[in-house]
């Protein structure tokens, strides 16, 4: 088979779209804007073809969205902080800002062979002076409006490495890269106070509608606000009372004991001095070094201490024990709860083991309790409950929350699991905490003029041992005059976590060279929000959520105009080889070069976008791509070997409802297949189903009967030489190399990519389809637009495998499936 000169084209445009400028947009004029952006990746060198998943996509939209008339904003940087850039430093021996450089520009080259093209003038690059200047005026911004604070906070520390590690490094309570186990260490921390936007990052989730549902939801748990009240239990024997923190106060009648952590702050005041204080302590000091030990740092144990003290039940003023137990966690509510072993499991247990009273409150309104068996959790009807009987749930909830305000014994209060941001790191390559430290003045800010606080690139950046920064070895860097004072100063000397530099990069590509701010507002309030973000499901809570604060803060205090900045996300599925996801680590990685060299960017980039539905995790099959590399020749053929009669009837004109046959059939589907592609990546990137419908295209043409009529200036040639003009134009997004270059040779004198995408004639292609109606179980769930007249294997085929229909399947293979011929298709699960 020949093959068409692939190596040769590809370079050539390539070279063309540098020089020409491609996607470098102007965004003087905001008109029909698209901001089409990609999570920038963090430059660890090699891209393997799982990666190339997120960026061909990105690609391919960015190309598609130019030829549907919009200006695209496609820019592309580097997350270039971080601690592989250090690890691979300290074993290779250069400096991670090399070790970083060399990574970058061989992953652009790589972009480059791909055909993915950006728009290069607004690359930025978070380890650059230049970015992380900006990265420290938001950390500034943040303090000054009591965003930033510091306290002392734990961090996990690594006694040989002699090391503060990320919690990702821990591997079930080991150092990552030593498997000691880690300890806990207390050091003075930076944190943002995420927390203040809880509310408003919960509830304007309700404002994503085409973010992915499975995001939101992680985001949802993430933050998971409860409503509940604060209970005060008065301590028998002395005046002080223990405040509860529950998210059910209409179970209160059945609160047979109270609990509190091992480190609240009211544990001492409780034993202290009496006869049980010893071996309460004990108790207490044995957990805090299984706590310490790793493995119990997940999973507290079940086990408790009785304190000696009892505390009153506020509703029915009975005496209830007072334990202390892990199970109960110091960083939630208030460190303490009333236990209701009757409807709380973890509570049941535990009275179970301490033969505790456990006692019936809610009694479910149908189907039958499961106590004495276990605790029925759910609401129901209030028993048991003195003047509350009766009630439901949600009644005696609001009732006994008005009856404990109104005696000052309680309030209705609101719990977040979400925590405040830690951001400060004791690692060198980060971008550094602009913040001085003086004895006189205290914490200062470092002054606006005189950011970035350069990192100095001649320290020792191993890790020094004593948790502290490598910072801190430079004399140069910490002593510093007080920018208040005058005085000796020291800085700073901690570095930011790497997700505050990728907290705000969306805002820094429309004016990546301002030097005088952040970001210049004006094209920020017209180029944003990001009209389409498209990146890994691993960034669906942290980083996500990140930028929605940052964004958040921004607008607080009127910096852009905008509450959210991804007005849709899409978040692709894994590449996986052997059934694991594709990986380094691994050892499964497929190297997108040698394919490259074999079959072309071209055949590479459809087999991608071919390989099932792009939100789904799908297996490389090395045959496959053979597959594609056919189908970019057949269509090369089909130009070429018509292409003397092709350029010379681009332009004729001909009534469509005056064909027949052949010449009819191949219109028809010219249409049908140029809205097809278009429905297909509507909102939903189905480049896989959009690349049949041009198979089926490029079918039709290859049987077009050409014989007779195929004089140059005929309406069979007219006709033929629609669908080519359609065929390439639909696939330039995904094959944009070959497109372009069979474009040009059909006399165009511009790229591809200013001409239009083909308008489709719906009247025309009415006709010829219908409506198939897909049931699951005789139920509709599905309709799709098909060619009429298809046989029934086909249709069997088509509703399968439409996408709603997949989804309701999960996997499930069909028991049956009836078709009833151009109408309905049935699957019986
Ligand atoms: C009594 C009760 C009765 C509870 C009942 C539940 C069911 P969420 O929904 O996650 O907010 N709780 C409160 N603080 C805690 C802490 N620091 N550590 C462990 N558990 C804690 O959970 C709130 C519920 O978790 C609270 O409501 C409390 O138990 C427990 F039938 O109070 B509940
Ligand atoms: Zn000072």
């Amino acid at each position: 088979m020949s093959r068409y000169p692939y190596k040769t084209i590809e370079k050539k445009w390539q070279q063309r779209w540098a020089e020409n400028g491609l996607m470098h947009t102007d965004l003087s004029n905001a008109d029909n804007k698209y901001y089409c952006l990609m999570m920038f990746p963090y430059p660890s060198g090699e891209l393997h073809v799982g990666h190339g998943r997120n960026y061909i996509i990105g690609d391919a939209l960015a190309r598609l969205k130019m030829m549907q008339g919009c200006r695209v904003l496609a820019p592309m940087g580097w997350d270039a902080f971080g601690l592989p850039a250090e690890n691979a430093a300290l074993k290779e021996d250069i400096h991670p800002a090399v070790w970083t450089r060399e990574n970058i520009k061989r992953m652009k080259e790589q972009f480059y062979r791909w055909g993915v093209v950006y728009d290069w003038p607004r690359e930025i690059a978070s380890c650059e002076p230049e970015y992380y200047r900006w990265t420290q005026w938001l950390f500034v911004q943040l303090y000054k409006h009591g965003l930033a604070y510091r306290k002392a906070a734990s961090v996990n520390w690594c006694p040989s490495c002699q090391t503060v590690l990320a919690n990702e490094q821990v591997i079930a309570g080991a150092c990552e890269r030593c498997g000691t186990e880690i300890v806990e260490r207390f050091l003075e921390q930076w944190f943002f106070k995420i927390t203040d936007f809880a509310d408003a990052l919960l509830d304007d989730l309700d404002t994503l509608q085409w973010w992915p549902e499975r995001v939101v939801q992680m985001q949802r748990n993430w933050i998971d606000r409860s409503e509940g009240t604060d209970v005060d239990f008065l301590v028998t024997d002395s005046d002080g009372r223990l405040t509860c923190f529950t998210t059910r106060p209409d179970t209160i009648f059945g609160a047979t004991f109270v609990v509190i952590s091992p480190d609240h702050p009211l544990v001492d005041g409780l034993i202290g001095g009496s006869e049980r204080e010893a071996e309460v302590r004990a108790f207490i000091d044995s957990e805090r070094a299984r706590k310490l030990s790793g493995d119990a740092r997940n999973e507290p144990g079940k086990e408790g201490i009785f304190t000696g003290r009892h505390a009153l039940n506020p509703l029915n003023g009975e005496e209830v024990p007072i334990y202390v137990a892990p199970y109960v966690l110091t960083e939630y509510g208030t460190g303490a709860i009333m236990a209701v072993p009757g409807h709380d499991q973890r509570d049941f247990e535990f009275a179970q083991t301490y033969d505790l009273p456990i006692s019936e409150v809610i009694r479910p309104v149908t189907g039958k309790s499961t106590l004495p068996q276990a605790a029925y959790e759910g609401k129901g009807i209030l028993v048991n409950s003195g003047r509350y009987d009766g009630m439901t749930s949600d009644e005696a909830f609001d009732k006994i929350a008005a009856w404990l305000e109104e005696k000052s014994l309680g309030k209705r209060t609101t719990n977040y699991r979400l925590r405040d941001w830690l951001v400060s790191r004791q690692r060198y390559w980060g971008a550094p905490i602009p913040m001085i430290h003086c004895g006189a003045c205290g914490t200062v800010p470092v002054p606006e003029r005189d950011l970035p606080v350069r990192l100095p690139d001649d320290v020792e950046f191993r890790p020094r041992g004593d948790g502290k920064s490598p910072l801190a070895s430079s004399a140069k860097f910490l002593q510093v005059a007080c920018p208040e004072c005058g005085g000796k100063a020291e800085r700073d000397t901690d570095t930011m976590d790497t997700f505050v530099d990728s907290s705000w990069y969306y805002l820094r590509y429309v004016s990546p060279n301002d030097n005088e701010r952040a970001f210049t507002a004006d094209t920020v309030g017209s180029w944003l929000p990001v009209d389409q973000y498209i990146g890994g499901v691993e960034h669906a809570i942290l980083h996500l959520l990140y930028a929605r604060f940052v964004t958040k803060f921004l607008h607080r205090i009127g910096m852009v105009p905008f509450k959210e900045p991804f007005a849709r996300l899409f978040t692709q599925g894994m590449i996986c080889k052997n059934g694991a996801k594709m990986s380094k680590s691994k050892g499964n990685v497929v190297s997108p070069d040698p394919i490259i060299d074999a079959f072309g960017a071209d055949s590479m980039r459809l087999y991608i976008l071919f390989a099932g539905p792009p939100e789904r995790d799908t297996e490389w099959r090395d045959d496959s791509i053979e597959g594609c590399s056919r189908f970019i020749n057949r269509v090369c053929r089909l130009y070429d070997s018509r292409k003397d009669f092709v350029n010379k009837s681009l332009n004729i004109q001909f009534d469509p409802t005056a064909l027949e046959g052949a010449e009819k059939a191949l219109l028809r589907k010219t249409h049908w297949a140029i809205l097809k592609v278009r429905k297909d990546l509507e909102d939903t990137f189905h480049f896989n189903t959009a690349i049949s419908a041009t198979m089926e295209l490029a079918n039709e043409m290859s049987a077009f009967d050409p014989h007779a009529r195929l004089e140059p200036g005929s309406v069979g040639a007219g006709v033929y030489a629609f669908a080519m003009d359609a065929l390439v134009r639909l696939l330039a997004p995904m094959t944009p190399h070959v497109c372009e270059d069979l474009w040009e040779r059909m006399g165009h004198k511009e790229s591809v990519f200013r001409a239009s995408m083909p308008q489709a004639d719906e009247a025309l292609t009415r006709a010829e389809t219908i409506t198939l109606v897909i049931q699951i179980n005789s139920k509709i769930r599905a309709r799709e637009e098909i060619p009429a007249g298809e046989p029934d294997e086909k249709l069997r085929e088509i509703a399968l495998a439409n996408p709603r229909i997949q989804e309701l399947l999960a996997g499930n293979p069909p028991k049956k499936v009836l078709v009833i011929q151009n109408k309905l298709v049935n699957v019986i699960v």
